[in-house]
């Protein structure tokens, strides 16, 4: 019998080998935003999904809190090069909004087939976008998340509701996130259009164009 539990050294063990190159690991939690802290009333806020075709589907705040929630924890890496580990989310897997997606389309518009997109670009109201390809943020990877730590998501970082898709860079991880819009072709968003990488794995240190 050892000592140690499996789990005790798999976690001592893994601090080292979960930070990925150039990064280094922080207790704080940076802000880092383009622009001003927009004011998204849960009111007024909702989050929508279109397609190639124009097709949409959208949700309140209630009807998004009144689906299944999850609680993913996960380690987030910053481009800037701090990496943050077990950050713990609410939300709702991205899955979950997709496949209501396409589930309305395909009962509502019968005759017009599955989108044929293969990429996203997630839009903010303050007027950001980030893009990625569609399969990222499918397969449990990606939240939509309104709670950090056990309490509402604070204004600064994103709240009301933000993406959280921890495998790739936090820049594609949109704040005061109001829909995703499925396109064909990868579209750059707004630091994809400013040098940053168009996919952003941070394990290949995808940090700019030519990386
Ligand atoms: N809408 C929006 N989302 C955004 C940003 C932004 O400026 N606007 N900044 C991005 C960047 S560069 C990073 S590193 C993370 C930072 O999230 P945080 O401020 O919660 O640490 O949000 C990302 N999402
Ligand atoms: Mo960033």
């Amino acid at each position: 019998m050892s000592t140690f539990s499996p789990g005790f050294e798999g976690r001592a063990r893994g601090i080292r080998e979960r930070l990925p190159p150039g990064q280094y690991p922080t207790e704080s939690f940076p802000v880092l935003s383009a622009g001003p802290t927009p004011q998204v009333p849960t009111a007024t806020w909702s989050f929508t999904v279109t397609d190639e075709r124009g097709r949409g589907r959208a949700w309140s705040w209630d009807e998004m809190l009144a689906l299944p929630q999850e609680e993913p924890t996960a380690d987030i890496h910053c481009v800037t090069r701090w990496s943050k580990f077990d950050t713990s989310w609410r939300g709702v897997s991205l899955d979950v909004f997709l496949d209501a997606f396409r589930d309305s389309f395909r009962d509502s518009f019968r005759d017009e087939g599955d989108t044929a997109a293969a990429f996203v670009v997630a839009e903010s109201y303050d007027g950001y976008t980030t893009n990625l390809p569609l399969a990222d943020v499918t397969g449990g990877r990606a939240w939509l998340a309104h709670t950090f730590d056990g309490f509402p998501l604070s204004p600064d970082h994103g709240g009301p509701a933000r993406l959280v898709i921890p495998h790739l860079y936090f820049w594609k991880s949109a704040k005061w996130v109001k829909g995703l819009r499925l396109t064909l072709e990868d579209e750059p968003g707004f630091w994809e259009t400013a040098g940053y990488h168009e996919y952003g794995d941070p394990w290949r240190e995808q940090r700019y164009w030519n990386d």
